[in-house]
C-alpha cells in the first residue's frame, strides 16, 4: 500500500470567504480585471455566496474542503497609522473627501484570494515532519500589504498545534523580497503523501538578473522564493526556480497561477509561461521521483489575451481516488470560443489524467482578477494533522449552511464607491466578524478583538 494511502494524505483547499467590503476599485496595477473594472458596483453578498457555492459543490464531489475568514476591512487602524485622526466616523470621512485612493485601499476584500495568503510545505517533505507556513508579505500594493498580519494571527489560530505545525516570519516587505505565496509555487508529485519537488516562479531577480518585464510589475522575486524554501528547509534537490516569461507579466499574467497550474504529476501550462520552457522541465522531471506529465497549451491554441480574459489556468486542477483530474475552471471560460474548444478537445480528449470539467461561477471575484485558483490555499495534510485543526473550518453541510445564513444576515447587495466611507458599512463588518470567528471557532484573530 503507498504512503499516501496508509496516512491517508489529502489535499485540503481552503477557500477565503469573499469579505462584506467586497468592492472594485482599480487598485492592482498589472491585473487587467482590477484595471477594467475599478468604479463597477459590486454585490458582495452575490461575490460571497458564489464562493460558498464552490466550496460546496466541490465538497460535495468528494473533495476535502476547508475555509478561511476574510479581514478586519476598512482598516481604519491603517487610516489612523497614516495620520487620519478623530472617531472611526471622522476617520472615514476624512479620507473620503482628502485620499479617496487611501479609503479604497484600506476596504479592499483581496484577503479572499487566499493563494495568495502564504506558502505551505506538507509535512512530508519537511526535515522536522511539520507544515511550514510563511505567509506573503504582499508588498506589491498598499492595499494588499495590509493583509500578512492578520494572516498569520489566522493561520497560526487554525494551524495552531506545534507538534505538527511550523510558522514562520514573513519575509521583510521590501521590493527585494517581493512575496505573493502559493500562487506562485506549485507542489509537484506522484501521490500525495511521496516527496514532492516545488516549482517556485519568480518575475524578477532583486540583485541581478537580465530579464524583467517593462510594462507592468514583477510581483515575486527569485530572492523571496528562495528565503521561503531556507525557511521550509527546503534543499536543491527539492526545489526548481523558474522565470516567470516577462512578456506573460507585460501581457496581464501578474501570477504564475494566471497562466499554469499544476497537481500531483501534472503540469498544465501555456507556452508562454516560463522564460525557460525546456530548462524548467528538465530539472523538473530530474528531480521529481515520478514521471512528469507536462501538458502544454500552445500560444496559437490560446492567444495570451484569451488566457488573460479566462482565466483558464486559473482553474483548479483536482486528484481524484482514481487517478484521473478533474478541471474546475471559470465560467468565463464559455464565452471564448478558442478557450472552449481548447478545453474539450486538446484536454479532455488528450493523452493526459484530465477527464472532467467543471465550470463555475465566480463573477464576483472574477472582475477583480481571482478565479477559482485564486481563491484558494492548498494544504496538504495527513490525518493527523487534518484532527489536529482547531476551529470548525472544514466545511461539512451544517457549516455551508451556517455560513450562508450569517451572510445573508449581514452583507450588502450593493456596494458603490461612495458606500465605502459609509460608517454603518464599517460597523456591520465588525458585527459580521465577530460572529464569525465564534460561528468558525477560531478565537480572536482582528485587530479589532485583540486590542
Ligand atoms: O492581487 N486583485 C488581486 C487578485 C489576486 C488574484 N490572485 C491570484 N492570482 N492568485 C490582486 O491583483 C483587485 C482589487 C481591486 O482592484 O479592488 C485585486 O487586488
Amino acid at each position: 500500500m503507498s504512503a499516501s494511502a496508509i496516512n491517508n494524505v489529502q489535499e485540503v483547499n481552503f477557500d477565503g470567504l469573499v469579505g462584506p467590503t467586497h468592492n472594485y476599485s482599480g487598485l492592482a496595477v498589472g491585473n487587467v480585471a482590477s484595471m477594467s473594472h475599478g468604479g463597477l458596483v459590486s454585490n458582495p453578498k452575490e461575490g460571497a455566496l458564489q464562493g460558498l457555492l464552490k466550496m460546496k459543490s466541490l465538497m460535495d464531489a468528494g473533495y476535502a474542503q476547508g475555509v478561511l475568514p476574510p479581514q478586519q476591512r476598512p482598516d481604519i487602524g491603517a487610516l489612523r497609522d497614516l495620520g487620519f485622526s478623530g472617531s472611526n466616523s471622522e476617520v472615514l470621512a476624512r479620507a473620503a473627501k482628502e485620499a479617496p485612493q487611501l479609503l479604497r485601499a484600506v476596504c479592499s476584500a483581496s484577503s479572499m484570494w487566499t493563494a495568495n495568503a502564504g506558502t505551505i510545505t506538507p509535512s512530508i517533505d519537511a526535515l522536522d515532519s511539520r507544515v511550514h507556513f510563511t505567509p506573503a508579505n504582499l508588498q506589491s500594493s498598499f492595499h494588499r500589504y495590509l493583509e500578512p498580519q492578520t494572516t498569520g494571527h489566522v493561520l497560526q489560530a487554525i494551524f495552531r498545534d506545534e507538534q505538527h505545525f511550523a510558522h514562520h516570519p514573513v519575509l521583510p516587505a521590501t521590493p527585494a523580497f517581493s512575496d505573493e505565496g502559493a500562487a506562485n509555487h506549485t507542489r509537484l508529485c506522484g501521490e500525495y503523501g511521496e516527496p514532492g519537488v516545488h516549482l517556485f516562479v519568480y518575475g524578477r531577480q532583486a540583485f541581478g538578473g537580465e530579464r524583467a518585464p517593462q510594462r507592468y510589475p514583477a510581483r515575486q522575486t527569485l530572492e523571496a522564493s528562495q528565503a521561503v524554501a531556507r525557511q521550509h528547509g527546503l534543499t536543491e534537490a527539492q526545489t526548481v526556480f523558474a522565470q516567470q516569461h516577462p512578456d506573460a507579466i507585460d501581457a496581464g499574467v501578474f501570477h504564475n497561477d494566471v497562466i499554469a497550474v499544476g497537481n500531483g504529476p501534472v503540469l498544465l501550462y501555456h507556452e508562454m509561461a516560463f522564460l525557460d520552457e525546456e530548462g524548467t522541465l528538465d530539472e523538473l522531471r530530474a528531480k521529481m521521483s515520478t514521471p512528469l506529465i507536462p501538458v502544454r497549451v500552445p500560444l496559437e491554441a490560446v492567444s495570451m489575451e484569451d488566457a488573460v480574459a479566462s482565466y483558464l489556468f486559473n482553474s483548479q486542477l483536482l486528484t481524484n481516488p482514481d487517478g484521473t483530474m478533474t478541471l474546475v475552471v471559470p465560467g468565463e471560460c464559455q464565452e471564448r470560443e478558442a478557450v472552449w474548444s481548447t478545453i474539450q478537445n486538446h484536454l479532455l480528449a488528450g493523452n493526459n489524467p484530465i477527464s472532467e470539467v467543471i465550470v463555475k461561477d465566480v463573477k464576483q471575484s472574477m472582475r477583480n482578477g481571482g478565479g477559482p485558483a485564486c481563491l484558494r490555499l492548498r494544504v496538504v495534510l495527513t490525518d493527523a494533522e487534518r484532527a489536529a485543526l482547531t476551529g470548525r473550518v472544514l466545511l461539512t453541510d451544517a457549516l455551508y449552511d451556517d455560513l450562508t445564513a450569517w451572510v445573508n444576515r449581514y452583507y450588502r447587495d450593493w456596494l458603490a464607491p461612495d458606500d465605502l466611507a459609509d460608517p454603518l458599512l464599517a460597523e456591520e463588518s465588525l458585527t459580521a466578524l465577530d460572529e464569525l470567528t465564534q460561528l468558525l471557532k477560531i478565537g480572536s484573530v482582528y485587530p479589532f478583538q485583540l486590542g
